[in-house]
């Protein structure tokens, strides 16, 4: 079915669980977002390469995340606090989201808003009516926003992130900017605290929380000779993590050497950055991304 009204139209993925997908096509380029974790699992802007990476084992199953694209890690990041039975990173991105409104902007970009329905799985490990939106811009740049709206009275701890899986030429020759002099917890050190000295750059798996920064990162690739803009609001820390051989080959959803051609940079509220909401209040994580060639 195509809207003609908005360049957007909604085809089901050929995937044998029929999930379906926004395809999104505009003068600025094109998109894809798998109804299952509202993810976005494509964006290639105009004269450009795949901006976001997508394994070639990715399984389109709900209850399970979609290898690659940008899950939504939500209402939790990383291990549940107290539950280890709990999924990690929520269940949002395992779930499937509805389409709520799509739209072409003045400047014809395209607008496509996401909501995630109460289902029983959120309602056993998340006893809270708590409301969800994601929308999503693909025009010049792209931008995400994640709203959360808390309806109940009772005070709620929120810890999410935008998981991105940024697609790189190759990793080992990227160089990641604006996380220097930032303290981090380095997940393959049992969290231990550390200083970022330089710029980072890549040679072995990388599994870290950057904390107190809401700074613009840069992924700079030469190989695709580009630099990707990073921007966000509304998060204070950002995660950065490259499984590398070993632990990709155990994951065994990355592909042949998968790993080297994916760099996730999430935007985040994790760690110490946790957000607190009472009633009524709602908290937006935006982040934007932008491409800036260098050919
Ligand atoms: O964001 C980094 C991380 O928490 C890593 O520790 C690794 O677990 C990654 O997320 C992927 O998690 P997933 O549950 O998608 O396999």
């Amino acid at each position: 079915m195509t809207n003609i009204l908005t360049n957007a139209h909604v085809s089901r993925i050929d995937d044998p669980n029929g999930i379906p997908a926004v395809v999104i096509h505009n003068p600025h380029g094109q998109a894809k977002i798998s109804l299952l974790g509202a993810n976005l699992i494509s964006w290639i802007p105009t004269n450009e390469k795949p901006v976001i990476w997508l394994s070639e084992q990715a399984r389109f199953e709900v209850g399970k995340s979609i290898r690659g694209g940008i899950p939504i890690c939500w209402p939790w990041f990383g291990a549940h606090t107290s539950e280890s039975s709990y999924p990690a990173h929520g269940f949002a991105r395992t779930e499937l989201w509805e389409i709520s409104n799509m739209q072409t902007l003045e400047n014809n970009s395209t607008r496509v808003s996401f909501i995630l329905p109460a289902s029983h799985g959120s309602k056993a490990h998340w006893p809270h009516n708590s409301k969800l939106e994601y929308h999503i811009t693909v025009g010049e740049t792209l931008q995400l926003e994640l709203v959360t709206h808390h309806l109940d009275s009772q005070t709620i701890n929120l810890t999410q992130a935008l998981h991105t899986y940024f697609q790189v030429s190759d990793v080992r020759a990227v160089t990641l900017h604006g996380l220097e002099n930032k303290t981090y917890l380095d997940k393959l050190h049992n969290f231990e605290a550390f200083k970022q000295k330089t710029n980072i750059s890549f040679d072995a798996e990388i599994d870290r929380i950057y904390l107190d920064t809401s700074d613009e990162c840069i992924i700079e690739d030469p190989g695709f000779q580009r630099r990707i803009h990073i921007r966000k609001q509304g998060s204070h820390s950002t995660v950065v993590w490259n499984p590398w051989e070993n632990t990709a080959a155990k994951m065994g959803d990355l592909g042949e050497n998968g790993y080297l051609n994916m760099l996730c940079v999430e935007s985040s509220n994790a760690a110490n950055d946790i957000i607190v909401l009472k009633e009524g209040d709602e908290h937006r994580l935006w982040v934007e991304y932008k491409v800036e060639t260098s050919r």
